[in-house]
């Protein structure tokens, strides 16, 4: 029996219960799997866990009002933290949440509208920042609003800090456990529960939100030579502040998110169980209907799967996309431990030589070839050009090792800029 495993059956008592009497009572089944023998019951005690209860806006708010009256003194570190959602979701938690005195965290899947208000990079900051430099960072309580959360780091960082209470606000009312700390679902909308939120007289510390803000401050992004993180960068940093940006999974999420987005860039992302398939399909729909230029950033593997998309008569040409080709699927380049010696590299990237070339052109895209800064500097013009006639397919052209190194460099340099702040 691992924690995780008792994690995990707190998590799915927490959740039958709190449906028991979710917009109507019925019954609930929990299964309790048993190994023999069955008839020793040896435990003197049974042992205190983690109960979660929900609150909601019933009697106008009125019961929640009363709960963050008595609960909110109690913390002084609290951490905002808005997952993934849509850009109009986006502005209605900006508008409760700018100029207070809250540290609110979000990803480019969060959609912020300003990007100032929030604070943004901090991904990097956990992987620089030091054991004793994360103290100060580590709230007491987290408040969740929105969806998909993609930093593995900031997950680790939560679940690592001691007597953390964590509270979900969402609209439906359901648990998402993300911490392993989670006391309070609150079905709400955000700006509801922030309304009353602000209204509590919490005694938050505004110092611990600016430490969040210089902290990420100090860290800037390090360049790198040609290699997919170069490549993303170019283009993401040069996108036309109406685009819409759809990320596939997986390196092109993660890497997006050590980009500086221009302001007003809508991002579309399938999260979830992070497939790599059918994101082709849902940006080719996308951008059938609608009225801006769509960008779509895809690794080859995430877009050979899905090819067949292009071939559609819907396909206009405000359709532009940036196949990063690595030869596979490089992602698990990045997990420690994978030794990519012999067959391993094949079955595991499936490597392989293909290229999009001749399947774009033949559905009529604007076809381009990337291989050097020489060549990406020199495509971004016709990626980026509004009058183009059709639909643009650029892919870039990496080197599996090379790609690793440099994101390797990358992290190294963001570590050195942290030690040389301490300096
Ligand atoms: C449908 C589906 N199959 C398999 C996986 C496992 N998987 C995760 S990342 C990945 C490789 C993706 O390769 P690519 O699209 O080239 O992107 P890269 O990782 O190289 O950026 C795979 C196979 C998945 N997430 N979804």
């Amino acid at each position: 029996r691992t924690e995780e495993d008792e994690w995990y059956a707190n998590r799915l008592v927490n959740e039958a219960l709190l449906e028991v009497d979710h917009h109507g009572y019925g019954p609930v089944h929990i299964n309790v799997p048993l190994s023999e023998p069955l008839f020793y019951f040896t435990a003197e005690a049974l042992p205190s866990v983690r109960r979660m209860v929900r609150r909601d806006m019933s009697d106008e708010g009125r019961t929640l009002a009363f709960f963050l009256k008595e609960e909110l003194p109690k913390y002084r570190r609290v951490l905002v933290v808005s997952g993934q959602m849509s850009s109009d979701e986006a502005v209605g938690v900006a508008a409760c949440l700018s100029g207070s005195r809250v540290a609110w965290l979000t990803e480019v899947l969060g959609n912020c509208p300003s990007a100032s208000e929030a604070v943004r990079g901090f991904d990097a900051l956990l992987y620089a920042a030091r054991e004793e430099d994360l103290q100060a960072l580590r709230p007491d309580l987290v408040i969740t609003v929105g969806g998909h959360v993609v930093s593995k780091r900031l997950k680790q960082f939560l679940r690592r800090t001691p007597s953390l209470v964590h509270w979900h606000v969402s609209p439906d009312g359901l648990p998402a456990d993300l911490f392993c700390a989670l006391t309070t679902v609150v079905e709400a909308s955000p700006a509801d529960f922030f309304r009353l939120f602000f209204r509590s007289e919490a005694l938050l510390s505004g110092a611990y939100a600016q430490l969040w803000h210089e902290s990420c401050a100090r860290l800037a992004s390090p360049e790198t030579g040609y290699s997919e993180i170069y490549a993303v960068r170019r283009v993401l940093e040069a996108l036309p502040p109406h685009a819409v940006l759809h990320l596939a999974n997986s390196s092109a999420v993660r890497l997006a998110e050590l980009c500086r987005l221009p302001e007003g860039v809508e991002v579309q992302c399938n999260r979830g169980v992070n497939g790599i398939e059918g994101s082709v399909s849902a940006a080719v729909g996308y951008a059938a209907v609608s009225d801006r230029l769509n960008f779509l950033l895809v690794g080859d593997l995430s877009f050979f799967y899905d090819m067949n998309a292009l071939w559609n008569g819907h396909v206009r040409s405000n359709l532009r996309i940036v196949v990063l080709n690595n030869g596979g699927g490089a992602i698990f380049h990045a997990l420690p431990g994978l030794d990519m010696a012999g067959d391993t590299r094949r079955f595991v990237t499936a490597s392989h030589g293909a290229s999009a070339a001749g399947w774009a052109e033949s559905q009529g895209f604007t076809y381009l070839r990337v291989t050097d800064t020489v060549s990406l500097l020199a495509a971004l013009d016709d990626l980026l050009d509004e009058a183009a006639t059709a639909p643009v397919l650029l892919e870039v052209f990496t080197d599996a090792e090379t790609d690793a190194e440099e994101q390797r460099n990358y992290y190294h340099a963001i570590k050195e800029e942290w030690k040389n702040f301490l300096r």
